[in-house]
Formats: structure tokens, C-alpha cells, sequence
């Protein structure tokens, strides 16, 4: 219980520090948030084991922590330091980490659990009892890909699990307008999968359904999809005013914020004091605090790194020049010339 409590609590409150950076002018690119689907996030993910394979999207970022990934390390990543896991090439969640268990998200949406798929399929015929789990809100889940997904998943019965995220938007898409559906978990019944829906603001009762689906799969009862009731509280991203959303739905949903319920429960229950909700709010502060002066005293990575570490086997990282060569072209330069009549051409400009 308290895990779960400090994990969301950890997971805004980092965030809330990156809004401050990203205002402050410190963070690269977007910011994107998991505000309002913390309960979601960490409920579901909480369910996993090592071992387990967890494909997040940018978004539920919330997951990741659960998984053991250092809070230090995402505000690397959206400060694009040269310590970040993507050594300052790229910011949100793009990063793979094979020995938590995380795989990064890929741009096109829907896509994601194609690639998930084939690593369920990998654990199943090796007879591996491990798990993968997945995030997809409307939109993606309306994709070419996802579809695609979810058949192969249903029909070759993989040991995946399936968080489809009701959050309401999409972008600016309200989700009544992505499907002609309104109880979202008939999108998945379709494919012949075990669906449940869940209050996705409720962490108990996600992590319930999502032990349920992740036990279910790992003894080889095939995927499970679990429909999360939940809302996007900010826009798209921190560049996105949602000014297409009407006040009313803001202020009804935040009466149902995950955070503030969980402590209801946790007090009501007598699991912890209003004084131990605040010593946790307290030393996640702490940590934070700490973790931000350090990566705003870290470096950025070196110019000349952007083409290293670009694929796996260092051979084959691009030979310079790497960059494209406009209105000439890659044809009209006679590549097997020296390296220094090359970086004439370019005005040593790369
Ligand atoms: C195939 C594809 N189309 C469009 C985009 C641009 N895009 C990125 S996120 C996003 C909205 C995704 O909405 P949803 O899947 O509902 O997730 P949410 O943002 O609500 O968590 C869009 C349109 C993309 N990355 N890939």
C-alpha cells in the first residue's frame, strides 16, 4: 500500500518539478504528462514481476518507477543530459532498458504492441512463464497497427497484458468521436479477448484487475485487455492549453483525483496517518530537490556524439559526413574523396 502511495505520489511530483524546468527553460522538446492516470500507471504495472517486460507509452510514465527506473534518470532524459538513458538524443519515455524490463515506446501509435507481441511470442515458445504489458489510449488503439496487434495477440493466445486507456482525449479528439462505441471495453471484446473495466483513478482496484489478467497470462490463460475509466488532466502536452475542453469536465474529474482518494483510503483503513501521507509528500520532495540540483549541474552531450550509439553494434554508427547535404546531394559528391575536401563542402558547418 504504501509503495503504491509513494510511487504516484512520486510520479506527480516529479513531473510538477519538470513543469518548473521546462517554464524555466531547462528541458528540451515537450513535456508530457501522466497527470490524473497515476492510479493507472502504477496500479497496473505494480502487477508485474521481474522478469516481465513493460512497453509504456509517453504518458505512463508512472510505470516506469515501478519498475525500478531512477527518478534521476527521467529528468535527465528531459533535460537531455549526456548521462540521460538516450545520452541527450531524445527526451519522454524513448528508451529501452532491457534489464528493468522496458521497452521504449515507437513513434507511430499502435505500433508498439506489434513489437511487444513478438517478445510474448518469444517467452511462449521458449516456455518462459513471463509477462508483457502494455499501454494504449483511444487514439492509438484506433490505428492500422493496433489492430493488428490485437488479433495476432488473440490469436496466438500470448502472454500480454493490454491497459487501454479511456482517458477522454486524444490530442484534440474527444474519444466519442475516435469510436462508435460508448463503453470502450466492447473495442476489445471483438477480438475475442478477456476484458475488464476498471476505474482507472482507483489504484486498488487496477492493480486487482491487473494481477488478475498478469497471473492469468503468465500460468498460459492467453491476454487480457483492462479498460481504464480515467481522464488526461492537462493537454496533449505542456505546449497544449486544452482549451477545447469545457471547465466543468476539468473540475468534475478533479474531484476524482487518484492521489487525494488513495489517501482517503489509506487513512480511513488506518493503514496510514494524515502525518504519514505528509512524511512521504516529504521525502519524495527531498529526493527530488537533490536529484534536480544535480542534473542541472551535469553536461550536455558533446556535439560529435550524435552519431555514435545510433545503432546497436557501434560498426555500424554512420561515417561522417552523417548529415543531409542540401540543394547538392549525397550523388553529386564524390564520397571517395578525402575526408578534408568533404568538410570543405560543408563549410565545416556539421
Ligand atoms: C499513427 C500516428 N498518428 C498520429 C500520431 C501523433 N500523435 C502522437 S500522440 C497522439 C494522441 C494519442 O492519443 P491517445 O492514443 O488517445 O493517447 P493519450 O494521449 O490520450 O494518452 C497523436 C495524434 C502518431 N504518433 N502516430
Amino acid at each position: 500500500m504504501l509503495a503504491l502511495y509513494r510511487h504516484m505520489v512520486l510520479t506527480r511530483a516529479l513531473e510538477d518539478r519538470l513543469e518548473s524546468l521546462f517554464k524555466q527553460g531547462h528541458l528540451v522538446g515537450g513535456l508530457y504528462r501522466c497527470l490524473g492516470q497515476e492510479a493507472t500507471a502504477v496500479g497496473s504495472s505494480y502487477a508485474l514481476e521481474d522478469g516481465d517486460w513493460l512497453a509504456p507509452s509517453i504518458r505512463d510514465v508512472g510505470a516506469l518507477y515501478v519498475r525500478g527506473l531512477p527518478p534521476i534518470a527521467m529528468l535527465r532524459q528531459y533535460a537531455a543530459r549526456e548521462a540521460s538513458p538516450c545520452g541527450g538524443k531524445d527526451n519522454t519515455t524513448h528508451f529501452t532498458i532491457p534489464e528493468l524490463g522496458l521497452l521504449g515506446p515507437i513513434s507511430p501509435l499502435g505500433t508498439q504492441l506489434c513489437v511487444l507481441n513478438g517478445m510474448a511470442l518469444t517467452f511462449k515458445q521458449r516456455g518462459e512463464p513471463r509477462v508483457c504489458m502494455t499501454y494504449q489510449g483511444e487514439g492509438a488503439s484506433r490505428t492500422g497497427a493496433s489492430h493488428e496487434g490485437f488479433v495476432m495477440a488473440a490469436a496466438l493466445d500470448l502472454p500480454i497484458v493490454i491497459l487501454l486507456e479511456h482517458n477522454r482525449w486524444s490530442f484534440g479528439t474527444r474519444s466519442d468521436r475516435a469510436a462508435a462505441v460508448e463503453d470502450w471495453s466492447h473495442t476489445a471484446e471483438a477480438y475475442g479477448l478477456p476484458v475488464r473495466s476498471v476505474d482507472g483513478n482507483d489504484v486498488l482496484e487496477v492493480y486487482e484487475a491487473a494481477r488478475e489478467a498478469v497471473d492469468r497470462a503468465r500460468t498460459g490463460g492467453g491476454p487480457g485487455v483492462i479498460v481504464a475509466e480515467t481522464y488526461r488532466m492537462l493537454g496533449h502536452a505542456q505546449h497544449d492549453p486544452q482549451k477545447y475542453v469545457a471547465p466543468e469536465e476539468l473540475e468534475e474529474w478533479r474531484t476524482r483525483d487518484p492521489i487525494r482518494r488513495f489517501e482517503r483510503v489509506l487513512v480511513d483503513e488506518g493503514w496510514l496517518s494524515e502525518s504519514g501521507c505528509e512524511e512521504i509528500r516529504t521525502s519524495v520532495d527531498a529526493e527530488l530537490a537533490e536529484a534536480v540540483d544535480q542534473v542541472l549541474a551535469e553536461p550536455h552531450p558533446e556535439p560529435q556524439t550524435a552519431r555514435t550509439r545510433v545503432f546497436a553494434d557501434p560498426e555500424e554508427d554512420p561515417e561522417v559526413p552523417w548529415t543531409r547535404v542540401s540543394p547538392i546531394g549525397y550523388a553529386d559528391l564524390n564520397l571517395t574523396e578525402s575526408r578534408g575536401s568533404q568538410a570543405g563542402l560543408h563549410g565545416g558547418g556539421r
